[in-house]
């Protein structure tokens, strides 16, 4: 598959986690992940901080979206300038437990500043280039709400 920058991986993950996700957010998928090349991801879940990863997925295991629009060389800068900056930050699981409360609940969604959940990752580096990918205030967005964005289109 011909991957490009800023693809998005949305993963339909199987562990009892990604399953509790999947079910509270009514969706397939668990985990979403940003290409950087062919065979390189950003990401960041549970087990650790937003780090770059070989891309490792079995094909069968994602989906692939891509940004429907042209980027311009200066969104391509601050989407990557927004992952360099962020890489190291330790994931978010206040924000992960609290949308997930919001959808049973809705009791606010609650958004450490300090640290990123990897929904919260992919909605921020497009901010970063001026781009809203949901109605959803930026980074308070689960895999199931990037999916929905009009924005994004499903290519793999
Ligand atoms: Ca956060």
């Amino acid at each position: 598959m011909n991957l490009k920058r800023f693809d998005l991986l949305f993963v339909r993950g199987s562990s009892p986690l990604a399953r509790l996700i999947q079910g509270v957010t009514n969706s397939p998928y668990s985990h979403v992940a940003i290409v950087l090349d062919e065979y390189h991801i950003a990401e960041t879940d549970w087990r650790f901080p937003l780090q770059w990863n070989h891309n490792s997925y079995p094909p069968k295991q994602i989906d692939v979206y891509r940004y429907r629009g042209e980027l311009e060389s200066w969104q391509e800068e601050a989407m990557t300038g927004f992952i360099r900056k962020h890489i190291g930050t330790p994931y978010d699981f206040w924000q992960t437990n609290t949308n997930g409360l919001y959808l049973l609940t809705g009791v606010p969604i609650q958004d450490a500043p300090d640290r990123i959940n990897c929904s919260e990752t992919v909605d921020g580096m497009f901010a970063a280039a001026g781009i809203n990918l949901t109605p959803d205030a930026i980074g308070k967005v689960s895999p199931a709400d990037l999916v929905k964005s009009s924005k994004l289109q499903k290519i793999a």
